[in-house]
């Protein structure tokens, strides 16, 4: 099955996204309900290899955060144009997220992913769209803000080709914790000075305390 991890979008916040899928002539725009903010992307997995993954996911102690989008931005140039997406704004939390779920991946015997990670949603891949339009349109753009809301959980999909565009279904969803301590965020580190995995407040003090009395 061919799978990635990623962060689904409320429906209001998907509402606001489908202002910004007009006004790029024979664009074919992602569909609302298809919206989401890419953590991983998986490739096709055997299903042992999903087992595992799934596994090391379901392990992951990270806390809830809020998020928002924007303004908007594009990969790649010119002939070479392949998405323009709207931004995320910049949330440590939710690189701490996209760390875990790296090392993760990893941990289950999946290649580490070599490209630096920007969080985005996409809206459409363009063919043949031509640069004053482009400008045109990140420059009307711009200024788009959603409003913030609150990521509780992340998700396991599946992607299947469909003539109408990929099809993607949830397989799984993983909770974020309420008061899981994270640490304090290290602006030299650009990340938490975290409590390690297995340390969080429940199990350390279960831990400690067979400890004393074992
Ligand atoms: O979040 P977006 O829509 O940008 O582009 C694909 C999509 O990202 C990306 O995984 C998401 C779910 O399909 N994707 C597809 N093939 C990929 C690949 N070979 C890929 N990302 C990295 N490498």
């Amino acid at each position: 099955m061919r799978l990635f991890v990623a962060l689904p979008l409320p429906e209001d916040i998907r509402r606001s996204l489908a202002s910004l899928c007009s006004g790029l002539p024979g664009a074919r725009w992602v569909s609302p309900e298809s919206m989401h903010i890419t953590l991983r992307f998986l490739g096709e997995l055997s299903g042992r290899e999903m087992d595992d993954v799934d596994a090391a996911l379901a392990g992951i102690r990270a806390p809830r955060f809020n998020l928002s989008l924007a303004g908007v931005g594009h990969f790649g140039n010119g002939r070479q144009l392949r998405s323009i997406w709207a931004g995320v704004t910049r949330e440590p939390a939710l690189m701490h997220l996209h760390d875990k779920v790296e090392s993760a991946v990893v941990r289950s015997g999946l290649a580490p992913e070599r490209q630096k990670y920007q969080p985005h949603v996409t809206l459409t891949r363009p063919k043949g769209t031509p640069v004053p339009k482009l400008q045109e349109y990140l420059a009307a753009h711009s200024l788009f803000r959603s409003e913030p809301w609150e990521v509780a959980y992340f998700s396991l999909y599946s992607s299947f080709l469909a003539s109408e565009g990929a099809i993607y279904r949830e397989e799984r969803r993983y909770e974020l914790g309420r008061g899981w301590p994270i640490g304090e965020y290290d602006e030299d580190l650009d990340d938490f000075d975290e409590v390690e995995e297995g340390e969080e407040a429940g199990g350390r003090w279960a831990e400690a305390d067979e400890s004393r009395h074992g």
